[in-house]
């Protein structure tokens, strides 16, 4: 029997939690993101402004200019980061095999849950139901054999839609759809593709294997799957990591110390980024350094209190960082930073000052736009000095949501 499998996604997200709290915004074209005499960019449109051409990172004042009159709202991050949680926390109620793809989506493996609610469908309406009743907002949901089919089916079905793709029927579903629908293929692959006189997925799981081998490698194999409707990949629940660690080797040994010390922080940046990902907090910091001769040192430093904001991570990596270079001429190869010791995060929220908080509260938002668009996607002004060494994201989106400001 096929897997059952289920996306979740919450329409407008943003906007919608506004307009939950506020019903006079209900109906209306609302804009989460900033004012629109603001720099910014949409973080959020509402259907309604949507309908003017308003989409997610449009400038503001392009949006303006679409649709006067529209709502703006700059938003509040923390706001949804707990609409978030209580949207998680009704699906986990539903399934234990879920996994949150990001803050207002998630992935849960419904197989053999039938007996429980007469049918997968029944099982789906009740979920958005329960999230309509206890948070105001809508969900929109597929369900198929496979992530991939299962998160197309329910973004064709927005908003507030429910799609089941049938057993045998994933394949003429994607058939008709453009390829950019199709997970993981970006502008460069799309354009490839087309170069090759194939514009929809159906004309892509016809292509020959060894074609799509030949043009992507490994990832050809992928693809090919996908767009026969075609994905084994497990529900993963977030796992409880040991040890996180990121290093770099340098083209040339170097001794240039804002670049070393840039390098540290977008390593520390990553590592943190993951920590919060496996929503853990560290007690050690470990650095790395490789010199010019080989000679490899560790350093490690034990937090008076676990962590998870890559501020900590850094200043305690560069505080090691400057220590080891203050005995060593040599120049650096290899620099890297790891942390381990590994907490569930306690429930020192309430303790802790609001500036950390806020710190915090930053990291998530950074990780949540970086994880959706390639880590690149935002440079933070410690890691500003690596821009040209490391290049935009594919699709080169640099965005900005409500708080994220410094
Ligand atoms: P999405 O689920 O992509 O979009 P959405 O929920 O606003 O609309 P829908 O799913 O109905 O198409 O993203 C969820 C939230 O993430 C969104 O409400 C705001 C935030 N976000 C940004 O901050 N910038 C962006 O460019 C995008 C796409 C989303
Ligand atoms: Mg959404």
């Amino acid at each position: 029997m096929a897997r059952r499998i289920m996306h979740i996604d919450l329409d407008a997200f943003f906007v919608s939690v506004e307009q939950a709290e506020n019903p006079e915004l209900q109906g209306k074209p609302v804009v989460v993101g900033g004012r629109p005499d603001q720099r910014g960019v949409v973080a959020c449109a509402s259907y309604e402004a949507r309908a003017f051409g308003l989409h997610a990172g449009m400038p503001l004042a392009t949006a303006y200019r679409s649709c006067p009159q529209a709502i703006f709202i700059e938003g509040s991050f923390p706001k949804y980061r707990h609409a978030s949680q209580r949207f998680m926390a009704i699906l986990a109620d539903s399934s234990p095999y879920l996994e949150p793809v990001s803050l207002d989506e998630a992935y849960l493996d419904a197989t053999g849950f039938e007996s429980l609610y007469g049918s997968i469908r029944q099982m789906a309406t009740n979920i958005k139901q329960r999230i309509k009743d206890e948070l105001g907002l809508c969900a929109s949901v597929g369900i198929a054999s496979g992530k991939v089919v299962a998160k197309i089916a329910s973004d064709l079905s927005k908003p507030d839609g429910l799609l089941e793709v049938l057993e045998g029927k994933e394949r003429s579903l994607l058939a008709p759809l453009p390829l950019a629908k199709l997970p993981g293929i970006g502008k460069k692959s799309e354009r490839l593709l087309n170069s090759l006189g194939i514009h929809t997925i159906g004309q892509l799981a016809t292509l020959p294997l060894d074609t799509l081998k030949q043009h992507f490698g490994a990832a050809g194999e992928v693809m090919h799957r996908y767009a026969s409707g075609i994905d084994d990949r497990e529900i993963e629940a977030p796992s409880a990591a040991k040890s996180i660690s990121r290093e770099t080797t340098f083209g040339t040994d170097t001794r240039d110390h804002p670049l070393l010390k840039a390098t540290l922080s977008y390593l520390s940046e990553r590592v943190g980024s993951e920590l919060r990902q496996h929503a853990r907090q560290a007690r050690c910091v470990t650095l790395k350094l490789r010199y010019a001769d080989f000679t490899t040192i560790t350093r490690r430093h034990t937090l008076r209190q676990a962590s998870d904001t890559d501020q900590a991570i850094f200043n305690t990596g560069f505080q090691l960082f400057k220590e080891a270079l203050s005995h060593e001429k040599q120049a650096v190869r290899l620099i890297g930073i790891g942390v381990s010791n590994l907490v569930e995060p306690g429930k020192q929220l309430d303790l802790l000052d609001a500036s950390a908080q806020r710190l915090e509260q930053l990291d998530r938002a950074i990780d949540r736009i970086r994880k959706k668009y390639g880590f690149t996607a935002i440079q933070t002004g410690r890691t500003l000095p690596l821009k040209d060494i490391f290049p935009t994201d594919d699709k080169g989106y640099t965005l900005h949501t409500p708080s994220l400001s410094r």
